[in-house]
């Protein structure tokens, strides 16, 4: 009551501080839902969020605080992961290792204190390679406070599905195939949960583009045709120096965000943004521009990278950690994907101190891919295989590729136990996952 009290007098009072001081309440509510797909006769079944396919985009103001309940009304337990915000690790979702599972019928609420501005993403981490696969995900958006130039943010949540001649999902996961090779790749491609949407834009606009890669396994290679775009941000964070797009590996997990202006002179042309990961690259999207006269395009100053990491800070460290990245026999499947011979919930973890400086070293000593995500920090790409990354950005999510080994730098902020896994669900599940125990 007094707490109201405040807030509403903060409103009165102080307009101005009122989006800092109050806490947007949003609701979740894990179900099962319909969703159209274009060739089939009948919607298909899935489980959404608020009967959306995506789940809402949430939106909140970089310093201000969301509160999330989640109200489960599947079959089955849940939880929600908010990947990529550095968070207090009691609210990380991480059923077993921050929280027990929300059990159908129950409520947990999420209380996220946004820091950082950026793109980031939620999804279930339970039973997670069928409950993403099935619908659950959305995007979570974190405004800057300065005014920006764009005239249209367009989030774009790049996702698969495998679904049946009858347009239902196919119902087995983590299949024997999935397992042995990368996971489970599907048969149709979605933006937003439509195929190949078209966007409208106008002459001499400038829009930002966020692309998200929601799916359980497919990496993307997104291809902007006769359009120039710059990188602007990865997985959330500003990069160090912009630079222009032009063969980006997206992989489950990864963000990215684009500036991009709409040439004045491109009045009734169509764009096509295109998936180059196939062998015949195959149309995500579109962007249609209108036949308006051009508007004056808006200068632009890139965010600056403010935490940005050097990576020579890490030529010197107080911890180096090597993760083995194999399959073994064994876990619940009999085919195990291993970190240093462990199936989770068995684990070899790391321990590491905050404010320190650590190395890891991923070796794939397997000849599929591992997008390996680390929850609660980011980090730098240091080496692959030995030779030194040039990468002018951090990553939550790194591209572990066959035979490869890669090295990254981070600096522990965060207090708690924070998963690390492959963000192949299938691999995950088939045991891919360890822990980082910061202290
Ligand atoms: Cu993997």
């Amino acid at each position: 009551m007094i707490l109201k009290l405040i807030l509403i007098l903060s409103l009165v009072i102080a307009p101005f501080s009122a989006s800092a001081a109050s806490t947007q309440a949003i609701q979740l509510t894990p179900q099962e839902g319909k969703h159209a797909f274009p060739f089939f006769d009948t919607p298909t079944t899935v489980w959404s969020y608020n009967d959306q396919v995506p789940g809402p985009t949430i939106r909140g103001k970089k310093g201000s605080t969301i509160s999330v309940e989640v109200f489960n009304r599947l079959n089955e337990p849940t939880s929600v992961h908010w990947h990529g915000l550095r968070i207090d690790n009691a609210m990380d979702g991480v059923p077993g290792v921050t929280q027990d599972p929300i059990q159908p019928g129950d409520r947990f609420t999420y209380r996220l204190k946004l820091n950082e501005a950026g793109t980031y993403w939620y999804h279930p981490h339970f039973n997670a390679g069928e409950q993403l696969e099935r619908g659950l995900k959305g995007v979570l958006i974190v405004e800057e406070p300065e005014p920006l130039p764009w005239s249209q943010d367009l989030v774009w949540l790049l996702d698969d599905w495998r679904l049946d001649g009858d347009g239902t999902i196919f119902p087995r996961f983590n299949t024997r195939h999935d397992l042995m090779h990368d996971g489970r790749w599907g048969n149709v491609v979605t933006i937003n949960g439509k195929r190949k949407p078209e966007y409208v834009v106008s002459p001499g606009q400038r829009i930002r583009l966020r692309l998200i890669n929601g799916a359980n396994a497919r990496i993307f290679a997104p291809a902007l045709e006769g359009l120039a775009a710059n990188v602007i941000a990865v997985d959330g964070k500003p990069v160090s120096n912009i630079f222009p797009f032009n063969g980006f590996y997206l992989s489950p997990g990864n963000r990215i965000d684009l500036d991009i202006v709409i040439p004045p002179e491109a009045a009734g042309k169509t764009f096509l943004v295109k998936d180059a990961i196939t062998r015949e690259p195959s149309v995500l999207a579109s962007l249609a521009v209108t036949r308006d006269s051009p508007t004056e395009t808006p200068s632009f100053t890139p965010p600056t990278a403010e935490d940005f990491i050097p990576a020579s800070i890490f030529n010197d460290v107080e911890m180096t950690k090597t993760w083995d990245l194999n399959a073994i026999r064994g876990g619940k499947y009999g085919i195990g994907w291993s970190m240093n011979l462990k199936l989770w919930p068995a684990s070899d973890n790391a321990d590491v101190k905050i404010g320190k400086r650590y190395r890891i070293t991923f070796v794939n000593s397997s000849t599929r891919l591992h997008p390996m995500h680390i929850h609660g920090v980011f980090f730098r790409v240091l080496e692959r295989n030995g030779t030194p990354a040039v990468e002018p950005f951090t990553r939550d999510t790194v591209l572990v590729g066959p035979r490869e080994t890669v090295t990254i730098g981070f600096v522990p902020e965060h207090h708690g136990i924070w998963l690390t896994h492959c963000h192949i669900q299938s691999h995950a599940e088939a045991g891919m996952m360890s822990t980082i125990r910061t202290e």
